[in-house]
């Protein structure tokens, strides 16, 4: 669950993105760091950890500092895991202590056989780590909807998106930054309710 500090009012939360290698992930991260409407002091770093050219081997993070909520400062810190089917147990240490995952699936045809292992290797992990993806916001992006080979939206639905709760999804070019703050302001979103519903509980 999130990390809430109360001596220092602060309010931290990590969003994952997942999904498998070459979908986006990564273009995801640099599009908000390139655009994110902060003042300069909010916007810490993104870092990049072991790179080769575009592939992820371990982890990318971002930390972006948002408004203040019940006089809690709100701190999103975002990740993305490798794709690269080899890479588990990183992924595995990556979704340690999540609070809100970001699917992100390749719209390519012949990219769904991959889209739907990743989610299934998604589940697999949570498993592990004694967490249920329908305890989890969660949001759903159907990144490269430039390609011509693109799946339509509904079939990518049937095939990633056919749970009993049906989580909010979006169409994106990630490279052209479009669909990218959409995902985003929606998985943030549904942290923050979350957070508020929890708080109010706890005081009435
Ligand atoms: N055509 C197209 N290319 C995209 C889009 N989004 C990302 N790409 C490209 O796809 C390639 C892979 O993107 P990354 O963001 O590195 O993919 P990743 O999911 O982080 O991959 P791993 O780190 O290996 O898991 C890059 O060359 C991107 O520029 C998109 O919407 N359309
Ligand atoms: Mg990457």
């Amino acid at each position: 669950m999130a990390i809430i500090n109360n001596a220092t009012k602060e309010l931290q939360v990590k969003i994952v993105y997942y999904g498998p290698a070459l979908c986006g992930k990564t273009t995801n991260l640099q599009k908000v760091f390139a655009n994110v409407q902060t003042a300069p002091e909010n916007k810490g770093k993104m870092v990049s950890l072991a790179t080769n050219s575009d592939r992820t081997l371990f982890f990318d993070f971002l930390p972006l500092e948002a408004l203040t909520i019940k006089g809690f400062k709100t701190k999103f810190q975002l990740y993305t895991v490798p794709g690269q089917v080899i890479y588990n147990t990183t992924r595995q240490l990556v979704l340690r202590g999540v609070d809100g995952i970001v699917f992100v699936a390749d719209s390519q045809y012949e990219k769904m056989e991959e889209n739907v292992e990743s989610f299934a290797n998604l589940e697999e992990n949570l498993k592990t780590l004694k967490l249920n993806l329908a305890d989890i916001p969660f949001v759903v992006q159907f990144n490269k909807r430039d390609l011509p080979n693109a799946a339509p939206v509904e079939y990518m639905e049937y095939l990633l998106n056919n749970r009993e709760v049906r989580m909010p999804s979006f169409t994106a070019c990630a490279h052209r930054s479009e669909g990218v703050f959409e995902t985003l302001n929606m998985i943030t979103r549904m942290l923050l309710n979350k957070f508020i519903n929890e708080s109010n509980r706890r005081v009435g």
